[in-house]
């Protein structure tokens, strides 16, 4: 496979940063809000469609694609050593119910302009490169987990009132859940996995750079709580006779916010979905369902956060007379990313005359999932105003054209790093 271009060419290389963001605003259509939001729920048409021209663009950029168990769309750019491990990069094109048109799909249209920018120059890798658009980041994770062989193979872990069961979702984007533990990639089968995303919080920009060189990703543990109460006539029952699961469930929240902000720390934890019943005006709430979302760099802090909420839950039962039950519906660890990686980031950031800024990821990313089968390496850009997961989300045509090209050069210098060895290239050549 010749080169067109030499070494000073390529190093000179940069992405086209108006048609990436002519690419964000297409996609951004689909799902399209009235108030300037997206809704491109997992398995969703929109999440169809949005998938479904995304292939097409792989294909015209010079990539095969397939469709994976777990419901990956996975193009591959051919490189001159087919049989070595591929580069890989990606992230996700579903979003939360409303939310900006940055989170994901910005570091997969970056991962296409990236490509797109090599076909047109006839470049190719010594390694084939991944671009993943992995299935359902927001909710189960199931895309990456499942290529990871970290998902739980029982589809009643996925349950949830509000969702549809997974395994014909899964079908809906071409998966197959009989078969889901085929789409699990072994390790050593990736050479490397690098994900670009929008920082979704303050720090980058009130450090004034434009990129952010991810130092780690926190953990994340999620539960289901379920507050079981005794429903009854709002006028007959005395106070003092009452079993009033919101009235429980208001302490519970209250215990939540006091793990989240314990010691002046990092960590976090929040109460984001209740729903109660009966739910209606002259009956004591029954039940109430609520989610819990609880974060930190440290599993230790995790733990003990847990420890903590339980013991108050358990407290709040008694003096509710009430039953309360803390169910696991998602674990991250939380993990550093490739020290080898980071510093090759740094490096373009310097060469591209990018200031940048070191940070830990306080959201969570299929790029945590990869880090068990592969080197690890995240790149951010800013959020305005540190705001994400609502329509106000924004990042500046310029901070997505900065950020792509240094996933760019980043896997142009990570090619050489991980470079085929002289025994792979000669067993390569035989073939
Ligand atoms: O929850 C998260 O951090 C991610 O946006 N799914
Ligand atoms: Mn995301
Ligand atoms: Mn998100």
């Amino acid at each position: 496979m010749t080169q067109q271009c030499n070494s000073t060419e390529i190093a000179s290389l940069q992405v086209n940063g108006d048609r990436l963001n002519d690419t964000l605003k297409t996609i951004g259509a689909i799902g399209a809000l009235p108030n300037g939001g997206v809704r491109r729920l997992a398995f969703s048409l929109e999440d169809i469609q949005a998938r479904t021209i995304l292939q097409t663009w792989m294909e015209a950029a010079g990539m095969t694609t397939t469709i994976d168990t777990a419901g990956n769309l996975i193009g591959r750019y051919p490189g001159r050593f087919p049989h070595t491990p591929a580069l890989a990069t990606g992230s996700h094109l579903d979003t939360v119910p409303n939310a900006g048109i940055y989170d994901g799909t910005y570091g997969v249209l970056a991962g296409l302009e990236v490509v797109r920018t090599l076909h047109e120059n006839n470049i190719h890798l010594d390694h084939p490169l991944e671009l993943i658009v992995f299935a359902d980041e927001e909710r189960t994770m199931i895309g990456s987990k499942a290529m990871a062989g970290q998902a739980p193979l029982d589809p009643d872990y996925y349950a949830h009132p509000h969702y549809a069961p997974l395994p014909p979702s899964l079908a809906a984007i071409g998966g197959d859940w009989e078969r889901l533990t085929a789409s699990q990639r072994q390790p050593g089968s990736l050479a490397a996995f690098v994900e670009l995303h929008v920082e979704q919080g303050p720090v980058l920009e009130a450090a004034g750079g434009p990129i952010g060189l991810v130092t780690g990703i926190v953990g994340q543990r999620r539960y289901s709580i379920t507050v079981a109460g005794q429903a009854s006539h709002a006028g007959t029952t005395p106070m003092d006779m009452r079993q009033d699961a919101l009235v429980a469930a208001a302490q519970v929240i209250l215990a939540v916010n006091k793990i989240g902000t314990a010691d002046n720390g990092d960590q976090v934890a929040t109460v984001g979905s209740m729903k109660l019943s009966p739910n209606v005006v002259n009956t004591i709430p029954g039940q109430v369902e609520m989610t819990l979302d609880i974060r930190d760099l440290s599993n230790d802090r995790l733990d003990q956060m847990v420890a903590t909420l339980e013991q108050d839950m358990a407290a709040i039962a008694q003096a509710t007379q009430t039953r309360i039950h803390l169910q696991p519906k998602l674990r991250n660890e939380p993990v550093p990313v490739n020290s080898h990686i980071h510093s090759t980031i740094a490096q373009v950031c310097e060469d591209l005359g990018l200031p940048s800024t070191a940070l830990p990821s306080r959201a969570s990313h299929d790029a945590q999932i990869m880090a068990s089968l592969t080197d690890m390496g995240m790149i951010f850009v800013p959020s305005d105003d540190g705001i994400s997961h609502a329509e106000t989300e924004y990042t500046s045509p310029e901070h997505c054209t900065q950020g792509a090209n240094v996933l760019l050069h980043t896997l142009l210098r990570l090619d050489h790093h991980y470079g085929c060895t002289e025994e792979v290239v000669a067993a390569v050549s035989a073939i």
